[in-house]
């Protein structure tokens, strides 16, 4: 019943495969949801939920540090504003173009539902990358792309945050601009911001806390626990990293973790003070972190981090970085949860694998929805003039993550798919936005 609507996606978003992965693996949940709710079909709700409601696509220019003309693209897409303002993060990643932005706005929809905020969604980006530029050219690249982007933000219109390639740096260099231009200090125009200037303890490392917590609820749920786990955490951004930071914490041991040059094995545990060191302050390649530490690390290139056996997985680096054959080594290691800290990172065969196996598998919209969660506790520090300790914004936190890890699981049961947390999350994130869309109209 739902292959026209897919059929129609496909006709309309030609050559955009990452959009595509994304509504097919919604829409293969629905099934039990269309036939409980004739409502939804009879206004559309699937339909219009797949379109976005506004794509913006604009030039940036910039001047790079040798006085050359350089150009990227700019992209923003205003997905959906049922639930609140659109909200989302921002990617500068070469690999960026639209197919890209619209599946990550089209899963921050429905992530940003299961948090309970009052929070729409969106995506943006440039196909910019960050790599082996200067904090000159960064800013001069932020404050182009912002001197188009600010006419369509605004914190009751759409407030962007990081992903890829954005971090507090750029969000620095970003708010500066904008605030220049409008001349307003419209704190909550963008999340991510630095402690001193409207920003929200643990807005850093929540994504990666959040995913660790949920994976928590996981093993708590079945009376086990982190201690003692191996985990292997692919990238070493800000997920990674601070996902990894929470595994130690609750007594799991990180043995590995990568970039996009290869991985590190350390079986005594990843010195996170030597990663962070590594990768946010001398923003080197992964490769330096195993020089540096020596004995019990090495650098691997053949491969995948994937091949390295450890109880629970947590890809935290970009989608489908993890496909059937990676699935399989996982599966074969004795691998018995995985995570999502990254958006769509398991491609569907990999999602497959892990059910045939009896792997449990926690979709990103749920696992790593953390992030946007905590940005909107940043959104409402700004718009009442406070702001809040660290343990009391990661105690809120934690009661979101084990929020979101109960809805999946109730909503999962109600809906005849029982222990099935990506079901759970899409039946979930979908009937919320469905719900208030058919209170406010054919809009
Ligand atoms: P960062 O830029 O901080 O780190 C990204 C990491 O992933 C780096 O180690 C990078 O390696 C690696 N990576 C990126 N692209 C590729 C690629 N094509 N192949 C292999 N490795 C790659 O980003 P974040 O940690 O913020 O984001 C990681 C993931 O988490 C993304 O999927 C993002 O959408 C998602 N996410 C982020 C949130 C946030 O709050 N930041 C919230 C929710 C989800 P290299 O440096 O070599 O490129
Ligand atoms: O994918 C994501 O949820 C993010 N990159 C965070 C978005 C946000 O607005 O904090």
């Amino acid at each position: 019943m739902l292959q026209p609507i897919y059929d129609e996606i496909l006709g309309r978003n030609p050559g955009e495969a990452e959009f595509h992965q994304a509504t097919r693996e919604l829409l293969d949940s629905l099934g039990p949801v269309v036939a409980r709710h004739p409502e939804y079909t009879d206004a559309g709700i699937i339909r219009r939920i797949c379109e976005p409601e506004r794509q913006i696509i604009f030039r940036v220019p910039w001047v790079d540090d040798a006085g050359q003309v350089q150009l990227n693209r700019g992209f923003r897409v205003e997905f959906n504003s049922t639930l609140g303002p659109y909200k989302g993060g921002l990617r500068f990643h070469p690999s960026v173009y639209l197919g890209i932005v619209k599946f990550l706005g089209f899963e921050q929809i429905f992530k940003n539902a299961l948090t309970g905020m009052p929070i729409g969604g969106g995506k943006g980006g440039s196909d910019f990358d960050p790599k082996g530029r200067s904090d000159a050219e960064i800013m001069r690249f932020c404050q182009s792309f912002m001197t188009e982007l600010y006419r369509h933000i605004g914190e009751y219109t759409d407030v962007p945050a990081g992903d890829i390639g954005v971090g507090g740096r750029e969000i620095g260099y970003l708010f500066g601009q904008y605030k220049r231009i409008t001349n307003r200090y419209e704190s909550g125009v963008l999340t991510g911001k630095g402690i001193s200037w409207g920003g929200s303890l643990v807005r850093t490392e929540a994504t990666g806390y959040g995913t660790v917590y949920f994976a928590n609820e996981i093993l708590k749920n079945a009376g086990d626990s982190f201690d003692g786990k191996s985990v292997v955490v692919s990238g070493s951004g800000n997920v990674a990293i601070h996902a990894a930071e929470k595994v130690a914490a609750l007594g799991g041991r990180v043995i590995a973790c990568s970039d996009s040059s290869g991985y590190v094995v350390d079986e005594a545990g990843i010195d996170l003070d030597l990663l962070k060191e590594v990768k946010e302050v001398r923003r080197e390649r992964i490769s330096a972190y195993a020089e540096a530490r020596g004995g019990s690390a090495r650098f691997v290139t053949d491969g995948a981090v994937w091949d390295v056996p450890c109880d629970i997985a947590l890809p935290c680096a970009t989608q489908n970085e993890l496909d059937e054959k990676h699935a399989v080594a996982l599966v074969g290691n004795g691998c018995a949860v995985v995570a999502e800290g990254a958006n769509m990172p398991c491609t569907p065969d990999a999602v497959r694998v892990f059910a045939d196996a009896g792997v449990t598998f926690a979709p990103g919209k749920a696992a790593n929805a953390g992030g946007v969660a905590t940005s909107a506790l940043e959104m409402q520090q700004n718009a009442s003039r406070d702001s809040w300790s660290f343990a009391h914004t990661e105690e809120r936190l934690e009661q979101i993550m084990i929020g979101i890890h109960a809805r999946c699981l109730e909503t999962a049961d109600a809906y005849g798919a029982p222990g099935n947390y990506a079901a759970g999350a899409n039946i979930g994130g979908f009937i919320k936005v469905a719900d208030a869309m058919l209170a406010l109209g054919v809009i």
